[in-house]
């Protein structure tokens, strides 16, 4: 039977209202402003977390997200270190492309360009009021840092609304805390002074008092001492805003609390970035000797405790349904990171980056397959993904997510992997480069390439061998990366030398037509 004239009408009228624009953008994914909680941990390793494996540990809360959220197997930092790993996550390019972002020491500048579309920059521009709660490890201001003057550009000058920070780690002077651009309880008549360079002021440091220490250093870490613990580099006054680090937890998870409660009428970004599980370890009383796995375990209690508290605020605020919470870590497991705290002889068996080989510092898969878990109750269905995703995707994804373009040269690393972070695709990136300081492998699949690896830090020094080089793991049978299988893959080894060198030479990888949304 041939359709009729007025079907056919009927039809050419249904396929013009399909095309009409305002239809076609709606049917295109729409735009969602829920809140967003990137909890960003320190040194938490894949294995360090009781939902990822970890026997010897608890972490009822952290537990809590997976159960309720998606639980991501094959998720990286861009890189085995903080420095990089962070401002891969601000600005949505992998660190490498970029002089000066390795780790960074207490007094260094701004890393991040101020004015630039950084992720939460992007997020106000989108309507956001966003905050930084934590570990910056980023630097600050564009020259020799005066700490008793308002200290700019910082986070306030690349996208956060609200800051409330310290400055690089715990173990590194100035061992205060900044709120936007000012040290917090400073004292004017006790003002702060800080070097890298040489010891400034008279009070005793670690390598002249050892006996003065509550907690030995075993390398590095013997400058100033600050509430009995000695650290890297040298600071005199600012008594009234030095931290007592048993309570810097407190402090934090404190501050985002409060964050979240005045915001909570409005769509917000945190970025809550917890000192823990990073040295020193000196947990809260609260915490201190309860675990099975000595002081680094007392440090996994508190964290998940910071977490435990947030996620009780949105509950609390009735925000869950409008709230994307992520939960991460900014490199692999270390466990004696320069001071000798118990931490090794009580590890009892845990094991802090699960199977995977390596952790902080490695160019293999501990160094940045993390933790990573997405919950957002009514949108995302909880489960598992094995999608190969990385931080550095944050920006174009959540771009995606709020409706914001990204501009042309922002973001040259971030792909939109909204799909798998929100469950709605099992597939991530097809490749991805993992860094670990001046080393890059390349993930294609479930194929690992290390072009070459040096032995780290001071394995390195007591004469580990240097590892064969090239390497490639077929991770699908072998994620411990045990057997190289370069020698007999040679064109699998070639094809992805020629990939990595064109991904590193390229200055970028999302091509320029892409946009985050
Ligand atoms: C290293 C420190 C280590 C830690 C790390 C940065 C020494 C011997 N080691 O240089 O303790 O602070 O830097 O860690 O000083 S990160 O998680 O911020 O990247
Ligand atoms: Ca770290």
């Amino acid at each position: 039977m041939k359709p009729t004239v007025s079907f056919r009408l009927a039809l050419l009228g249904l396929a013009l209202i399909l095309l009409a624009p305002g239809f076609v953008r709606a049917a295109e994914a729409p735009a969602h402003h829920p809140n967003i909680v990137f909890i960003l941990s320190d040194d938490v390793g894949y294995g360090d977390v009781s939902c990822y494996g970890g026997t010897h540990v608890k972490t009822p809360n952290i537990d809590k997200l997976a159960a309720s959220g998606l639980r991501f197997t094959d998720a990286h930092s861009s890189a085995s270190t903080c420095t990089p790993s962070r401002y891969s996550i601000m600005t949505g390019q992998y660190a490498f492309r970029k002089r000066g972002t390795g780790v960074l020491p207490g007094d260094a500048n701004l890393i991040v360009p101020p004015g630039s579309q950084t992720l939460p920059a992007m997020l106000q521009k989108a309507g956001y009021t966003t905050a930084a709660v934590g570990k910056w490890h980023l630097g600050l201001g564009d020259k020799t840092i005066d700490w008793n003057k308002p200290v700019a550009p910082g986070p306030n000058e690349t996208g956060f609304t609200w800051s409330f920070i310290m400055p690089a780690t715990g173990d590194r002077v100035p061992c205060v805390f900044m709120e936007n651009h000012d040290v917090v309880r400073l004292d004017p008549s006790d003002p702060i002074e800080v070097s890298y360079e040489h010891k400034v002021g008279n009070e005793p440091t670690g390598k002249e008092n050892p006996e003065l220490l509550k907690m030995k250093f075993s390398h590095g870490h013997d400058g100033t001492i600050v509430n009995g613990i000695s650290r890297i580099g040298w600071m005199a006054g600012g008594h009234a805003a030095r931290w007592v680090d048993e309570q810097m937890a407190q402090t934090f998870t404190g501050k985002a609390v409060e964050f979240i409660e005045k915001n909570k009428d409005r769509p917000f970004f945190l970025y809550f970035a917890p000192h823990d599980i990073h040295v020193p370890h000196a947990p809260n009383a609260e915490f201190a000797g309860k675990s099975e796995t000595g002081i680094r375990g007392d440090t996994i209690d508190q964290l998940d405790w910071s977490v435990g508290q947030v996620m009780q605020t949105i509950d609390r605020l009735h925000l869950a349904d409008d709230t994307l919470v992520i939960f991460s870590s900014d490199n692999g497991p270390v466990v004696d990171d320069g001071y000798a705290d118990g931490s090794v002889e009580h590890l009892d068996g845990h094991k802090p980056a699960g199977a995977l080989r390596g952790g902080k510092y490695s160019i293999y898969e501990g160094g940045t397959r993390v933790p990573f878990i997405t919950v957002w109750p009514g949108h995302i269905k909880p489960g598992t993904s094995e999608a190969l995703v990385c931080q550095v995707d944050l920006l174009a994804s959540l771009a995606s997510l709020t409706g914001q373009e990204l501009e042309p040269e922002a973001g040259p690393d971030s792909f939109n992997v909204l799909p798998a972070l929100v469950g709605e695709s099992a597939k991530g990136r097809a490749t991805l480069l993992e860094q670990s300081g001046g080393q890059v492998a390349l993930r294609e699949g479930h194929w690992k390439f290390v072009p070459f690896a040096r032995p780290n830090g001071f394995r390195a020094a007591n004469g580990a061998a240097n590892p064969p080089r090239p390497e490639l793991y077929n991770l699908a049978d072998d994620i411990s990366e045990s057997q190289n299988v370069a020698p007999e893959q040679t064109d699998r080894v070639k094809q992805m030398r020629a990939e990595l060198q064109h991904e590193r030479q390229a200055g970028r990888t999302r091509p320029e037509g892409q946009k985050g949304s």
